[in-house]
């Protein structure tokens, strides 16, 4: 009998066999993963399913006793459409809800506001009071279907628009089962939808873990996301790590509103991207499970339920393609076979269209069958956690843990989450990693099928959901005018007031006045903790990367409401029992949805309060020089800049405008950093410009060239409107150029209203510099490497 043989022979064969070439794969992520893992690489016993820290997942009995809940993300036009859709979808094999809106609705404007034109109905369904909720929910039944609703900026109208059109169904709060995204700390972060400044938008967290701590125990309060970090570009240790330490966030700022973890923290979720390195993936979940029940425990609680990490999965968006687009049929479904093999609760699968638009009914098929078919045809169900033991996917589990750790302990060290956003570091942190990967994707380093390698001969067009946004923006505002018509409007407008005053009067809960100071035993047996109005996280941390100033929408500046409250206010915590909700948020808003007040006008009254949040983008610097040292092609990019900066005798100047709602930055903020690193000077714009404002800060800073970055579907409103103010202000030189979530079909419009080049998803960025060389009057050839 031969020897057993050992890893000292297996690496020997191996080495022999590609002559000598280290296997070993450097992940984004900074891991070195191996080409051979064995029990020796497994430090961790995983313990069993069901059990505390949960690795293996949060049930005994996993998807062999109950599958993952099908949870399509769907939203777009009217309530009536999004109705119709749900239903269908529901009728096919879906299994849970999950409202998409439009970003209007997000950033708390009615659909007959000026600044959300070219946004109503777009990105998803237009909510503007609860007589829309109510049918975007007719027929179906409150009580028995689980609702997700993605919405953190308007959270307080939304969720009052929920439990009242639940009222009016007949079903009681109490009986409410779903989820709110509600997490404010990822959109200061990378999606941007937020409306207030950071301070009072904590506040407006903890009031929601106190009202439906008390009233909705099935409600999930909120969907601690790192979906978006991951979207933006994030690394899978960046989006774990970030996303456990927001959640520990939120806990210490409920326990220091006065409520015991207990009573909420059963009720956080959780929600991750899927994207497509596999195995990282699925140890990523594993890894989350045990981080949380890690924190949670540090953090005081008894109840394992509150330290069991529940999710919802989403594949990844990033990852699909326009190209080539049915290869996103397989990306998918690799992915969401990762987010089960990870042990998610909830799932939702693109469609193959993602890359350029909503999914239509077609596309949303293929989607949900995708996980019809894992469920139903694979057998892979029936086994609880099947990858357990795996020697990589545990090795991967133990390290995940430990460098997500690293960040997380950053992070505690340098005072929370909320101070880490408001200092930007984990922002950067973030765009350094997306900049880095596109310029890996630019030099074809990591390839992806059909868009740097395998390019197909012929381009594959697809049929596309187009949204007619005048005809929903007009039915909107034609339903605004009856809602207010029919009104009791003294009733609306007492309501409203309470609102307002109450957003003044104390606008936040600070965790670290309140840590470490002993309970009054009065405090103790009332539940009421004291904030300290005259300081807080706005005296203490520096601004927000970026920030401008909280303003109030009129444009004139509002006073700190911080120094504004009197030292003496108190705000009184829930009791469980539900006593000592008068100032709070969401029951006030519950008042005005029931008197038919406005998401706008509730908003507003919250706004004349809190103030509107702005930011102004930072890009990264030096990323993407760094990535191309030495490239010829990049040489020859530099060599246009400077011909062209001697011609001008200044260096070419371009505005990066982002318009309309659409918060989505990734686009905008690597071609800020791509082109300031090849010598352009960058004007970064706001989030959130009108057409007019950008035309008028383009000739301000008398730029050359405009890039519009357009993700949500605005463009065909926005900038045939931002090229005519250029043209009323004789400034019709100023070339503009469009990128981003822009399907073919609309390209023929947007050149005829002026626009001078577009570049859709999957533009390679040296190929674009070149084209922007060239219409700023370059005389650059093609280079044949970048355009293959
Ligand atoms: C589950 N259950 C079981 C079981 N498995 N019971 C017995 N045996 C088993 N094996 C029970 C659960 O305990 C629970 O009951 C009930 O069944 C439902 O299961 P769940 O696992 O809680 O699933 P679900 O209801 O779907 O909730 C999943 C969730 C939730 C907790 C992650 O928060 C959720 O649905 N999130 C979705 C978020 C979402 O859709 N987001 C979209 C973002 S899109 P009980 O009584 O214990 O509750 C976005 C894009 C953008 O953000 O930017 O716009
Ligand atoms: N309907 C369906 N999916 C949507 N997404 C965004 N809006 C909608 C919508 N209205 C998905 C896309 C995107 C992610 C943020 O959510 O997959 O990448």
């Amino acid at each position: 009998m031969t020897d057993k043989p050992t890893l000292t022979d297996w690496q020997a064969a191996a080495t022999k066999e590609v002559k000598g070439r280290d296997l070993t794969w450097h992940t984004p992520e900074g891991i070195a993963v191996k080409p051979l893992y064995t029990a020796e690489d497994v430090t961790e016993d995983p313990g069993l399913p069901g059990f505390a820290p949960f690795t293996r997942g949060v049930r005994a009995s996993m998807y062999a006793g109950r599958p993952w809940t099908i949870r399509q993300y769907a939203g777009f036009s009217t309530a009536e459409e999004s109705n119709a859709f749900y239903r269908r979808n529901l009728a096919a094999g879906q299994k849970g809800l999950s409202v998409a809106f439009d970003l209007a609705t997000h950033r708390g404007y009615d659909s007959d506001h000026p600044r959300v034109r070219g946004d109503v109905g777009k990105a998803g369904v237009a909510i503007d009071s609860v007589e829309d909720m109510k049918i975007l929910f007719d027929g179906i039944p409150l009580d028995e279907m689980s609702v997700s609703m993605t919405m953190n900026g308007a959270v307080i109208p939304i969720l009052a628009f929920f439990i009242v059109a639940g009222e009016e169904q007949g079903v009681p709060q109490e009986k409410l089962n779903g989820t709110i995204q509600n997490d404010i700390l990822k959109e200061f972060m990378v999606r941007n939808t937020y409306i207030y400044p950071p301070e009072p938008s904590m506040r407006i967290i903890s009031d929601i873990f106190a009202y439906t701590s008390a009233n909705m125990p099935k409600f999930n309060s909120i969907s601690i996301s790192g979906y978006h970090m991951q979207e933006a570009g994030a690394t899978q240790v960046q989006e774990l790590a970030f996303t456990i330490a927001d959640g520990i966030e939120y806990v210490k700022y409920g326990q220091a509103s006065g409520l015991d973890i207990d009573k909420f923290a059963g009720r956080l979720s959780f929600f991750f991207a899927i994207g497509m390195n596999f195995f990282m993936e699925v140890a990523k979940l594993r890894a989350a499970r045990v981080l949380w029940h890690r924190a949670m425990t540090k953090l005081g609680a008894q109840d394992e339920r509150s330290k069991m990490l529940r999710t919802h999965c989403q594949t990844s968006g990033v990852s699909l393609q326009e190209q080539d687009p049915y290869n996103n049929v397989i990306r998918t479904t690799i992915e969401a076979m990762a987010a089960m093999l990870g042990g998610t609760q909830s799932l939702h699968t693109n469609a193959l269209d993602e890359a350029i638009a909503l999914p239509t009914d077609f596309s949303a098929r293929i989607a949900r069958n995708t996980q019809l078919v894992i469920q139903e045809e694979t057998g892979m169900t029936k086994v609880v956690d099947p990858l357990g033991g795996s020697y990589y996917v545990e090795a991967l589990t133990s390290e995940l843990v430990d460098k997500a750790q690293e960040i997380i302990d950053r992070v505690e060290a340098e005072g929370g989450m909320a101070k880490a956003v408001a200092a930007g570091w984990p922002k950067a942190m973030i765009e350094e990693a997306s900049a880095a990967r596109q310029a890996r994707v630019d030099r074809g380093e990591e390839v992806i099928v059909g868009v740097n390698k395998y390019k197909p001969a012929v381009a594959e067009e697809i049929e596309i959901l187009a949204i007619d946004n005048h005809a929903v923006r007009e039915a909107q505002v034609a339903r605004l005018a009856k809602v207010r018509a029919e009104r009791d409007e003294a009733a609306c407008m007492a309501a409203l007031a309470a609102l307002r005053e109450a957003a003044a009067a104390a606008p936040a809960v600070r965790p670290e006045l309140v840590e470490g100071l002993p309970l009054s035993s009065d405090e103790e047996r009332t539940g009421l903790r004291q904030a300290q109005p005259e300081r807080g996280l706005g005296d203490a941390n520096p601004p927000l990367q970026g920030e401008v100033a909280s303003r109030s929408d009129d444009g004139g500046v509002s006073p700190s409401p911080d120094r504004d409250t009197p030292p003496s206010g108190l705000r009184p915590a829930t009791s469980p029992a539900g006593g000592g909700l008068e100032e709070n948020l969401l029951a006030l808003a519950v008042v005005a949805a029931r008197a038919r007040a406005t998401l706008g006008e509730i908003s507003a009254a919250m706004e004349a309060g809190f103030g509107r949040h702005e930011t102004v983008p930072t890009p990264v610097k030096g990323i993407y020089a760094g990535a191309f040292d030495s490239d010829a092609r990049w040489s020859r990019l530099q060599d246009g800049v400077t011909a062209t900066e001697r011609r001008l005798g200044r260096k070419p100047r371009m505005l990066v405008a982002k318009m309309g709602q659409d918060g989505h930055d990734r686009g905008a903020n690597l071609v800020s950093s791509m082109f300031g690193d090849l010598g352009f000077e960058i004007v970064p714009g706001p989030l959130f410009q009108t057409p007019e404002e950008a035309a008028q800060l383009a000739i301000e800073r008398q730029v050359d060239v405009v890039g519009a970055s357009s993700l949500a579907a605005g463009h065909l409103t926005l900038i045939p409107e931002l090229i005519g103010h250029l043209k009323d202000a004789g400034r019709s030189d100023i070339r503009v150029i469009a990128g981003g979530v822009i399907p073919q079909q609309d390209y023929q419009a947007l050149r005829d209203a002026g626009v001078q080049a577009i570049f859709g998803p999957g533009t390679n960025l040296i190929v674009a510099a070149e084209e922007v060389l060239r219409l700023l009057g370059h005389n650059m050839a093609p280079d044949s490497e970048a355009a293959e």
